[in-house]
């Protein structure tokens, strides 16, 4: 059984087999962790991700999906995409919030990773309130992890305030 961590720090710097991105459905880069991943991560990252889009995903990956791209020039060496849902006070979209976690853990272990790292998916440009995107997150990192063979799995937290929603959670 493996352990759940959280660490304040960068994505793009942690030492695991596979970090995730909180990515958007055209896979094509954007702000935040997607904007870093891309940056630090070199140009194949995109060339992996217009692939993609050109065969598997011709519209887009959904939210609650993940999909696998080799991790470039960064120190892991996979980036699983993942795209969150975007807030919404109209509509309950935590099953797919849920999802992005459970989805991106089944592609990590198809990987054969064995450590991953995720960022708060959906808790900066797509508006998801941190409290309880964190609830969401370690629940369903949690029920993964009591299942499958992890060695860790590790929360990255950008910031002071989000570090401490996620270590509330984390008991
Ligand atoms: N390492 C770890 N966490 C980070 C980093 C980093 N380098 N940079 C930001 N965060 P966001 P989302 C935190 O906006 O809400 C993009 O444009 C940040 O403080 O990256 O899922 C995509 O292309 C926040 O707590 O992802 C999409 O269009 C958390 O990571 C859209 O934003 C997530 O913030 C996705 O929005």
């Amino acid at each position: 059984m493996g352990v759940l961590t959280a660490v304040r720090g960068d994505i793009t710097e942690q030492q695991v087999d596979a970090v995730v991105n909180a990515a958007n459905s055209a896979l094509l880069g954007g702000a935040g962790v997607d904007g870093a991943i891309h940056r630090r991560g070199g140009k194949s990252i995109l060339a992996e991700c217009r692939e993609l889009r050109a065969t598997a995903y011709p519209d887009g990956l959904p939210a609650g999906r993940a999909v696998a791209t080799a991790a470039g020039l960064l120190p892991a060496r996979w980036v699983i995409h993942t795209v969150g849902p975007v807030w919404s006070t109209a509509e309950d979209r935590s099953g797919q919030l849920a999802s992005c976690y459970r989805e991106s853990l089944a592609v990590a272990r198809e990987l054969g990773a064995r450590t991953v790292a995720f960022p708060a998916v959906s808790t900066g440009a797509f508006g998801w309130p941190l409290d309880d995107g964190a609830r969401i997150a370690v629940a369903a990192v949690q029920e993964a992890v009591d299942k499958r063979d992890f060695d860790e799995v590790r929360f990255v937290l950008f910031d002071d305030r989000a570090y401490e929603a996620f270590a509330r959670r984390l008991g």
